[in-house]
């Protein structure tokens, strides 16, 4: 279903000067114009250097996950066929690859993960550490839909001075077709939350499930004289954004209709689009609150087939490695990284938590001249595509108990409760603070 008319209307010629001209505007990288008489490096030779050591290594595939089944929409929730009666909706994904062998990554065909892999990126340091990010695609194809043989990108949402090359919009750039590998090569310069998502049929392929968060951390980090744990959400100069923890929380939504009609060959109406399950990093409450999988995108754990390995007594979750669960110190600074990758706006509070809202899609909250824009708020409304960096600092202890509890929840209650009345399911989570000292330093984020 992939248009391709308007690619083959470019000429190469045409091409050629659209290139040019995002070439003049980032001289001085090593993008530079050739000099007369040689032809321009093709793509292919411009990503040659990065393909053999990626950062990170997507395999785009389809996959299904947990929802719950009661109550139940017949006939499209829960799907009847599922291959195991623990999983309920069909999606299509992202799964990290990296470290595999050739044949423990085919292994991975029909098992994404939802969300895409959390991962994070250090900005790109010219002086002291000029490394890119790199970010490996290959396509396994879909498991359950042979006949589907699209292409998949990552395009990272709000990303600023990308060269179009590396952007995942498939019209102006490049698309990963099935057994096809790309490496995406990234150099970031501002820090702050962003999402990313496959921009292939982009509504069918965010909505299945092909998106995830990813954020960039400050060249300030490690610098412990204006805050001491010495992690900042942007180089803000004076400490202002500095954490002790932080807990990405990416917000999608699931239209059964839609997910049903592509693991049995259909076509939904997207205009007829309406949501039955809100999600925070692809859980619903009380899965939320659900132990972590193997997250950390750099030291992936898999077995010797590559497969998964699921929490025992979280068997069902096992392609929904995210976990939400806040935890922290009373007194500590914990920092939420939002966004939102529905097609809903939604409104999120903590029940008796002031939040300061620090940053916005990848924005300090500062004016012009330097004027401290952020804000105290009790609740948030993220409107679709948007990222939020919000801060709070975890109350005293009160007891009793070995924690106090608080709800970090939709305000929407349709959006925290889904099709029950008893107030499972939907975005919601908790956040749990510990008396002073009880919880260790963090060392990977929503752990
Ligand atoms: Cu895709």
């Amino acid at each position: 279903m992939t248009n391709k008319k308007f690619n083959r209307k470019i000429s190469r010629r045409d091409f050629l000067k659209l290139a040019g001209g995002t070439l003049l505007a980032t001289a001085g990288s090593r993008w530079l114009l050739p000099k007369f008489g040689e032809r321009l490096l093709s793509p292919v030779e411009v990503v040659r250097g990065a393909v053999d050591d990626p950062d990170l290594y997507f395999a785009g595939t389809d996959t299904w996950i947990s929802l719950p089944q009661a109550p139940a929409l017949p006939p499209f929730h829960p799907d009847d066929i599922s291959p195991d009666p623990a999983l309920s909706t069909y999606m299509f994904g992202f799964r990290n690859v990296l470290g595999m062998n050739k044949k423990q990554k085919e292994n991975q065909k029909g098992l994404a993960t939802h969300p895409a892999p959390l991962f994070w990126i250090d900005q790109y340091d010219e002086v002291g550490n000029p490394n890119e990010f790199r970010l490996q695609l290959t396509n396994l194809g879909l498991s359950i839909r042979p006949d589907l043989i699209d292409e998949h990108t990552v395009h990272f949402h709000g990303l600023r001075n990308i060269i179009p090359f590396f952007d995942g919009e498939p019209n102006s750039s490049l698309a990963v077709p099935i057994a096809g590998e790309f490496t995406y090569a990234y150099r970031v310069r501002e820090p702050g939350t962003y999402m990313y998502h496959c921009h292939v049929e982009d509504v069918e392929h965010v909505h299945l499930g092909m998106t995830g968060l990813v954020f960039v951390n400050p060249l300030q980090n490690g610098d412990t004289s204006f805050y001491p744990s010495g992690k900042y959400a942007y180089n803000d100069g004076d400490g202002s954004t500095g954490y002790d923890r932080e807990f990405a929380m990416l917000l999608t939504e699931v239209w059964a209709e839609a997910h049903w009609a592509f693991s049995h060959v259909q076509l939904p109406n997207w205009d007829e689009y309406k949501a039955d399950f809100y999600m925070l990093n692809g859980r619903v409450y009380p899965d939320t609150i659900a132990p972590n999988g193997a997250i950390d995108f750099r030291n992936p754990d898999y077995d010797a087939k590559g497969y998964l390995i699921p929490t025992p007594g979280y068997e069902h979750l096992v392609y929904q490695p995210v976990s939400s669960l806040v935890t922290c110190n009373e007194g500590e600074r914990v920092l939420l990284r939002f966004s939102n990758l529905g097609f809903t706006k939604q409104n999120m509070t903590i029940s008796g938590i002031k939040m300061n809202i620090v940053g916005k899609d990848a924005t300090l909250l500062r004016g012009r001249d330097g004027t401290d824009a952020n804000y105290e708020t009790n609740s948030i409304y993220i409107g679709v595509g948007e990222s939020f960096d919000a801060i709070f600092e975890a109350p005293p202890y009160q007891g009793p108990g070995p924690y106090d509890t608080y709800l970090l929840y939709n305000r929407n209650y349709r959006h925290s409760s889904n099709l029950d009345a008893s107030g499972f399911g939907g975005q919601m989570t908790e956040v749990h603070v510990y008396p002073a000292g009880t919880l260790g330093t963090q060392d990977i984020p929503n752990t």
